[in-house]
């Protein structure tokens, strides 16, 4: 048998570092858009069993013996997200957004093959073309922005570029833009071209799952999604699409892009599925756009400017340069995690400073969300950021403000206090 010790005892180290990291979730205040906490059902099933299996291949059609209750897991995963998202076909095997991306990208392009995506500067995703991603090295990206003086997409643009550079695939998703995405014009603007539509839905699927965005499925030729973000499922991706897309999709995958799956993120994709379909969950996800736009406001009000005017989803975007010309996304970010306030510093439209530097910073409420998080604590927080950074000089006022902050986190904590393995 295995060695049916628990961590504290076979690995004191990491037992001590989940145990850290366990504290700094339940005593920060944690606004990073793409993160969230997962429930122990869904962390349950990712640390089960079901790690130890090896199913190269799909339900019923597998590459290794033994299968039998992968394949009924995979399908569950399967049907529950096609029911969820009104899918025709779902793959759960991508281990994470970068690589459902890279699945589509296997099935549908050849190297140097163009691609019309959101520019990474202005808000869309490295797997969008970056150039220090496989995504701009493989293939030719043209990059379609903001406009200077709404901070939208200029669907115009979009268009015009398409036109221009006919690519293989109009690609609409973002990792920090707050507006809904206008579906109905970019498919039209694919068809003008007889190109792909897809849409990298990697940050608001939750959104979608809970009803409180509008799903890009029904229109996309193709949807990338990750399970861990506004969904507060267990880390990974996965891939939603017409059915006719369906056998290069599963070749895109797998063995283009990976061997085997990890049956135990499937598990607890399956777990998140099914909590996601529940009124709770619609509840939550109306909470957490509720929760951005109290944010939004509460920051205009304060003198701080909210790219683009304000959200229409989990996440917004601040300018540092409002508070101070001299202050520096990066120099906000730290000063605030240090107080116990976690999110991250981002580049916001015509950004002057470079990605390492920035002039703003990213914030998004699933996690406080989760944590049980309304209207009157979402302005609170708003408060706090905002007083922290004016007064970052003055080191009695960041200590009262710490003080709070730590209060507040600690009233609205992710998980209880006697959680498994905590200090
Ligand atoms: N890096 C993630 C984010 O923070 O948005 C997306 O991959």
């Amino acid at each position: 048998m295995t060695d049916m010790r628990p961590i504290e005892e076979v690995d004191s180290e990491v037992a001590g570092l989940i145990r850290g990291d366990l504290t700094r979730q339940n005593t920060h205040i944690h606004l990073i858009a793409s993160e969230n906490f997962a429930s122990p059902a869904v962390m349950e099933a990712c640390g089960s069993i079901f790690t130890n299996k090896y199913a190269e291949g799909y339900p019923g059609r597998r590459y290794y013996e033994g299968c039998e209750w992968v394949d009924r897991l995979e399908q569950l995963a399967i049907d529950r997200a096609k029911a969820l998202f009104d899918g025709e076909y779902v793959n759960v095997q991508p281990h994470s957004g970068a690589q459902a991306n890279m699945g589509v990208y296997f099935a549908f392009l050849e190297p140097g093959d163009k691609v019309l995506g959101l520019s990474l500067a202005e808000g869309g995703h490295l797997t969008h073309g970056s150039p220090v991603n496989f995504s701009g090295r493989f293939y030719r990206f043209i990059p379609y922005g903001v406009d200077r003086a709404s901070e939208r997409i200029d669907m115009n643009e979009v268009r015009s570029k398409a036109l221009e550079h006919r690519p293989k695939i109009v690609l609409a998703g973002y990792s920090a833009y707050s507006r809904h995405l206008d579906y109905q014009a970019f498919r039209s603007i694919a068809d003008e071209i007889g190109a792909l539509f897809m849409v990298d839905a990697a940050h608001f699927i939750g959104l979608v799952a809970g009803k409180a965005s509008p799903n890009p499925v029904p229109l996309a030729d193709i949807v990338t999604a990750t399970t861990h973000k506004a969904l507060r499922g267990p880390r990974g991706g996965m891939i939603i699409a017409k059915e006719g897309y369906g056998k290069e999709l599963n070749k895109g995958v797998f063995p283009d892009m990976q061997g085997g799956p990890i049956i135990s993120q499937i598990a607890g994709k399956a777990v998140c599925y099914q909590e996601a379909s529940t009124a709770g969950f619609r509840s939550y996800a109306a909470q957490i756009v509720a929760n951005a736009s109290a944010m939004a406001a509460a920051f205009t009000e304060r003198g701080v400017r909210v790219v683009s005017g304000g959200t229409d989803n989990h996440l917004l975007l601040l300018d540092m340069r409002s508070i101070d010309p001299d202050l520096t996304g990066k120099e906000a970010a730290t000063l605030l995690d240090s107080m116990g306030i976690t999110l991250n510093r981002n580049g916001i439209p015509y950004d002057p400073r470079p990605p390492y530097i920035t002039s703003g910073l990213r914030i998004g409420t699933s996690g406080i969300t989760t944590c049980g998080m309304k209207e009157a604590q979402a302005v609170q927080v708003a408060d706090l950021i905002t007083r922290s950074l004016r007064h970052r000089a003055d080191d009695e006022t960041l200590k009262r403000l710490s003080g709070e902050i730590s209060d507040l986190a600690q009233a609205f904590p992710p998980y209880p206090p006697d959680f498994p393995g905590h200090a």
